[in-house]
């Protein structure tokens, strides 16, 4: 019965909820994690019953861009991707809303509506896998893996955020620190691969807490990111002295043409997620070889499916593809490893955040990383059911923590008001 099937699948309204939940300390170049993250959670509801999720980032600008197509989206099918990729464009225009942190690259117009459609194609997934009663990576395809890899995320971090308790992770200002936690990490999780978020102190220190992690974790492959703080010169040099190191070295400075030279020069691959982050930048970047693994992110690649489209693009030109993170909770994660299974080559383990956030899940049984990796979801869609008490904890953090947007370089202005933001910076 088609009308029944059509029902199950129409959608008759959006909820958006900002939600915010508590992040440790963790520094980068830019700046300090404020104490609260901020995501938006997607659901969309059908004539049928049904509720879609989704995932995405809670700032002010997005936020207001997502209510506006929220409103347009009545009526649409579940199906249609391309309807839902036609209001985005039509609502949002040129509107352009770039993020505050600048982390993941250069913003555009076509990134901002890339976001906005991701936010809802995962919802609408997730609702087309619960209407045909299959996992959102049967819709994408079908899966390569039935486990994906993630890799430790590491972080140079205060033991707390000034004036409130120490969280249970400690600090870690030097390589002792550093591998301390990467050992809390992976007693917990079992990680095979481990990154470490660079650019927050003098190169020479985070050489040494390479090594420092290479001798205590003499089998696990290992990424430096220090986000765009080093010049090509410096650059070239931290390639040369951690040649034999590295798995990949990410975003070490700034610019498609930067990472040309510095490519030129080191040995090991380059990858990034700050040069390259729409389809319109892969000519140039590959052209000039400028990195050798793009590392996707759903969230502002426009989606799943464009994520798959992406990860064949690369793999036409013999580039690596993983996936990037940032602060998230369990829907990205599941949306993030439904979509690593459905990429037929993934040569690295992903990126999450998730132990930073753990214990805080707007999902009633988070998906879990076990062994270093997470077990792909058999059930209809994305396999996770919002927990709505949770929901609405975190929603009511939200408007209470004062915190709109992500703006890293100003709260580590607050208590350290000679911080600078420059990259590169060395
Ligand atoms: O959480 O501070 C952070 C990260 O630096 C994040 O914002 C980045 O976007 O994880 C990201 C990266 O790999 O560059
Ligand atoms: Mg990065």
């Amino acid at each position: 019965d088609t009308t029944r099937y059509d029902d199950a699948v129409r959608v008759t309204g959006v909820t958006i909820t900002p939600a915010a939940f508590p992040d440790p300390p963790l520094l980068n170049s830019v700046g300090v994690h404020q104490p609260w993250a901020l995501r938006a959670v997607v659901e969309v509801h059908t004539a049928g019953g049904l509720v879609g999720l989704g995932e995405t980032y809670g700032d002010a600008a997005h936020l207001s861009l997502l209510s506006d197509v929220a409103a347009t989206l009545t009526g649409l099918d579940a199906y249609d991707i391309a309807g839902l990729a036609r209001r985005v464009t039509t609502v949002l225009g040129t509107a352009e809303a770039p993020d505050r942190h600048g982390l993941t690259g250069h913003s555009s117009p076509s990134k901002t509506a890339a976001s906005v459609i991701a936010a809802f194609e995962t919802a609408l997934l997730d609702l087309q896998g619960q209407a045909a009663g299959r996992p959102v990576y049967a819709l994408l395809g079908g899966k390569y893996r039935d486990h994906v890899p993630f890799a430790a995320y590491l972080f140079y971090k205060w033991a707390a955020h000034p004036g409130a308790e120490p969280d249970g992770w400690g600090e870690a200002l030097d390589p002792d620190g550093v591998v301390a936690q990467a050992r809390g990490m992976i007693d917990r999780y079992g990680f095979r691969s481990i990154k470490l978020k660079g650019g927050v102190f003098e190169p020479a220190e985070e050489i040494g807490a390479v090594r420092a992690l290479r001798h205590a974790f003499p089998g696990h492959p290992l990424r430096l990111d220090p986000n765009c703080a080093w010049t090509v010169d410096t650059s070239v040099r931290v390639a040369r002295e951690t040649d034999g190191l590295l798995e990949y070295l990410e975003d070490p400075t700034p610019g498609i043409g930067g990472m040309a030279r510095v490519a030129e020069r080191a040995a090991m691959p380059l990858a990034t997620n700050m040069c390259v982050v729409q389809f319109a930048d892969l000519p140039e970047a590959f052209e000039r070889g400028a990195v050798q693994i793009v590392l996707a992110d759903h969230h502002y690649w426009g989606g799943l499916h464009a994520s798959i489209q992406l990860a064949k693009i690369c793999e036409t030109w013999g580039v690596g593809v993983s996936m990037h993170s940032n602060s998230h909770l369990g829907i990205s994660l599941a949306a993030m490893t439904h979509l690593a299974a459905a990429t037929p080559v993934l040569q690295h383990a992903v990126d999450t955040h998730l132990p930073w956030q753990e214990g805080n899940d707007v999902v009633q049984q988070p998906l879990r990383i076990i062994d270093g990796a997470v077990q792909v979801p058999g059930e209809p869609g994305l396999g996770v059911r919002l927990d709505p008490d949770a929901l609405a904890r975190m929603h009511e953090n939200y408007l209470t923590c004062g915190i709109r947007e992500r703006d890293d370089t100003t709260y580590m202005q607050r208590f350290h008001p000679e911080f600078e933001l420059r990259r590169p910076r060395w």
